[in-house]
């Protein structure tokens, strides 16, 4: 898009904002503290590299679709991330799963993870100066096959999901303190029932003894944050999940961690948007896990929707950019996975600006007045207002491809390097 064209929409923006008092350079340059942390299973449908052709199985989670040129490797996946990057304005920072260690043609058991296993990550992530987040794979595993991980009553198999989890949080742990800012480990878990069980508190009780043997170990605040992940069903576990919302959320608040509110997560009615207030009373820190669910917890590519706006906007209303750790959680193996990537954290991005460029303070005092018609009317107002021009001049701002530009160069990538995979 021409540079003239983007600087004269902005100015023409930056005036119909500030009509309302709403500053859009100010609203721009606050889009720093807004880091989304890239879910780098995005580029691979989840599969890993534990074992060649890795592809994912197992454990609740679902990727449909074979659109050619998913990542195989690590070198393939770098490529893709380092791409993906340069199509996004501002920095991010990458989450890693377990699965996606250097284990160098070895087969590496989950409970056998070392620190050496993600240097290469560890160094190239310090050379692109992107943080690191990681998470436990608890999944994709023959000892998850069964329905039960930490929860399980069968006690080899709880053990070693209980030393791989502690093994990740070691890792994570030298991962924030070699990159001098705390590394987010987050742990999510698929274990549940098909059908109605009898023994749910049962499991519920395995669980919660099995966090205290893994949060057992201390790190420092400044090396490692913990999240822990609820869901509310899933494939296989349609009945029951044992890591429900009330048990992490009780987890979270009795010993001090974060809890990660996928909006995936919950039933399709309940807004994760809704539940940001009320945790920020009891916890210090959350992490976010945006996605769009269809129907169910379909993963399906992040958009610019009401719903992703709602969590957006209560996360800046709380003023909590510095309490609420964002991360994507979305996977698609139906189209162009690097173009999924940049629509998905654009869209994030784009209701994270959106938010910040709400005049919150006056649509507070009509509603402290019981002013809804005004309340509503504004509200209904800056959703055509010249938004568009201020998130295209964040990204000229940027040097990134701005408007639909980017279209055209994951066409060329795809055409260069993802064809021929
Ligand atoms: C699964 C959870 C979990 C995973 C990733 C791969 O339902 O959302 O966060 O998607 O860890
Ligand atoms: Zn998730």
């Amino acid at each position: 898009m021409k540079k003239e064209f983007v600087l004269r929409a902005y100015e023409l923006a930056k005036e119909q904002y500030a009509s309302l008092g709403v500053d859009t350079d100010a609203a721009i340059a606050k889009m720093k503290d807004v880091k989304i942390s890239l879910h780098c299973w995005q580029t691979d449908d989840v599969g890993g590299f534990e074992k060649p052709d890795s592809s994912l199985g197992g454990g609740g989670i679902q990727v449909t679709g074979n659109y050619p040129g998913k990542a195989r490797s690590i070198v393939e996946m770098k490529s893709d991330l380092e791409k993906t990057m340069s199509l996004l304005p501002g920095k991010q920072r990458l989450n890693l799963h377990a699965i996606y260690g250097d284990f160098a043609g070895q087969l590496v058991d989950r409970d056998q993870i070392e620190l050496k296993h993600f240097q290469g990550w560890i160094d190239w992530a310090k050379k692109l100066d992107v943080g690191l987040d990681f998470n436990a794979s608890c999944f994709s595993h023959p000892k998850s096959n069964d329905g039960f991980t930490l929860s399980s009553k069968n006690e080899s198999i709880r053990k070693f999901w209980v030393a791989h989890v502690k093994r990740c949080r070691q890792i994570a742990a030298e991962m924030g303190k070699q990159q001098g800012s705390p590394c987010v480990h987050n742990l999510w878990i698929p274990d549940g029932s098909k059908d109605v069980p009898v023994d749910r508190g049962g499991h519920r009780a395995i669980l919660k003894k099995s966090l205290d043997e893994i949060f057992a170990d201390k790190y420092p605040k400044e090396y490692l944050k913990d999240a822990i992940e609820c869901k509310l069903f899933g494939i296989g576990s349609e009945a029951m999940v044992v890591g429900s919302h009330e048990f992490y959320l009780g987890y979270a608040i009795q010993n001090n961690t974060l809890l990660c509110l996928d909006n995936g997560h919950f039933h399709p009615t309940e807004q994760v948007g809704d539940k940001i207030s009320s945790c920020l009373l009891y916890l210090d820190e959350l992490l976010l896990h945006v996605t769009r669910g269809i129907r169910w917890d379909s993963d399906h590519v992040v958009t610019f929707n009401e719903e992703i706006m709602l969590i957006a906007q209560e996360v800046i209303r709380c003023n909590a950019l510095n309490r609420v750790n964002v991360g994507l959680d979305f996977f698609d193996g139906s189209l162009n996975r690097i173009g999924a990537y940049v629509i998905g954290t654009r869209a994030a991005q784009q209701a994270f600006l959106f938010a910040l460029l709400e005049p919150t303070e006056m649509i507070k005092q009509y509603e402290e007045k019981g002013k809804s018609f005004e309340r509503l009317a504004y509200l209904e107002g800056l959703k055509t207002m010249l938004f568009g021009a201020v998130y295209d001049k964040y990204c000229l701002d940027n040097g990134v491809a701005v408007g639909l530009d980017y279209v055209a160069d994951i066409q060329a990538y795809e055409a260069n390097i993802l064809s021929k995979r």
